[in-house]
């Protein structure tokens, strides 16, 4: 396991990704801004199942170069890269065959974003990862039994369990999981999220970790897998517990003497998808002191990038990018 670990430990430095449809939105419905992460706009602007498709049918990103984009992660001192291969919305960037809410087949765009990534990592020397959510919006099995009104306040309530759901897993999650470990090559990360659905078991974590794994043996697999972390900290495993390969702190750094492996995941305002009312940048300085910090305590840094609905990286995170590749140039490796 050390052996498969290895190249994600050195890496240190890796960049999340945060694009859909909700790129588009930034955050905003007519007066109204989602407070919190612009990519939970689906949910926070209160949208219906049908209101919100007509954004993934608008998504046309037509400035997105997958080339620009990696070669900005690698200038920054970064060795991976996690594109969300398809957020709680739903909306899936990759040509899905299982699926026609997705990049191909729903918007005008109709390129396989995953591809075009997956190449130009590879081209660059960058490993290539994916972000999946369990949680799926749109999917009718996979709501609450409010759909299509969804609600996630409800939907959070135990007690609102979509008796389809493991029908969801089988036939329509695991199916496009195993699409995307199929047709992009290396698949460095599957790193999962919205684990914590009451719809979603222990059991179900255990089998999708296997099956990644029969399919890759390589691909390393984050804890929310499973249900394997207690609220957001992403560090509160019981001991024993199944959770994948690596702790997931989001928004924090936790205190030194961590026996596994993690990685803290951070924005560079408040937002992970794009949100141009948010103005809360960190400066590039506490940037450099983050990872400096993250890195000694024996941790990697994922830091995130929410590009807008055209395909361009917010110029603000461009400059923290590039103060960051400075400093890495001049300290050595992360
Ligand atoms: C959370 C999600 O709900 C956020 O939107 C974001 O993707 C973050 C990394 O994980 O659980």
């Amino acid at each position: 396991d050390d052996e498969r670990m290895e190249w994600w430990r050195d890496s240190k430095f890796g960049m999340f990704i945060h694009w859909g449809a909700y790129s588009i939105i930034g955050g905003e419905r007519g007066t109204k801004i989602a407070g919190g992460g612009a990519e939970w706009a689906m949910d926070k602007l209160d949208y219906t199942v049908k209101d919100y498709e007509k954004f993934p049918e608008m998504f046309n990103p037509v400035m997105f170069d997958a080339d620009a984009w990696v070669s900005m992660a690698k200038n920054a001192g970064m060795k991976y890269i996690v594109l969300t291969s398809k957020h709680h919305e739903g909306f899936g960037l990759w040509d899905s065959k299982v699926s026609d809410y997705d990049v191909m087949d729903t918007a005008p765009f109709k390129r396989d974003i995953v591809k075009e990534l997956s190449e130009a990592c590879k081209k660059q020397g960058i490993k290539f990862c994916l972000y999946y959510s369990i949680v799926d919006w749109h999917h009718p099995q996979a709501q609450g039994n409010l759909y299509p009104n969804y609600n996630i306040a409800q939907h959070d309530d135990p007690s609102v369990v979509n008796p389809k759901f493991p029908e969801y897993f089988k036939n329509y999650m695991k199916p496009q999981v195993k699409e995307l470990l199929s047709n992009y090559g290396d698949i460095g990360v599957v790193w999962f999220d919205g684990d914590w659905i009451s719809d979603y078991t222990t059991e179900m974590g255990k089998e999708l970790y296997s099956f990644i794994r029969d399919i890759q043996p390589n691909t390393i697999v984050n804890n929310r897998v499973d249900k394997g972390r207690t609220g957001m900290d992403g560090m509160n495993n019981k001991p024993g517990q199944f959770a994948g390969d690596f702790g997931t702190p989001e928004q924090e750094i936790p205190d030194t003497g961590i026996d596994s492996d993690w990685e803290a995941c951070m924005t560079m305002n408040g937002s992970w998808g794009y949100k141009p009312s948010d103005n809360n940048w960190k400066s590039s300085e506490d940037l450099i002191e983050k990872l400096v910090d993250i890195v000694s305590k024996g941790g990697n840094f994922l830091l995130n990038i929410g590009p807008d609905g055209f395909g361009r990286f917010p110029a603000e995170s461009i400059r923290r990018l590039n103060a960051m590749g400075e400093w890495t140039k001049i300290n050595g490796e992360a």
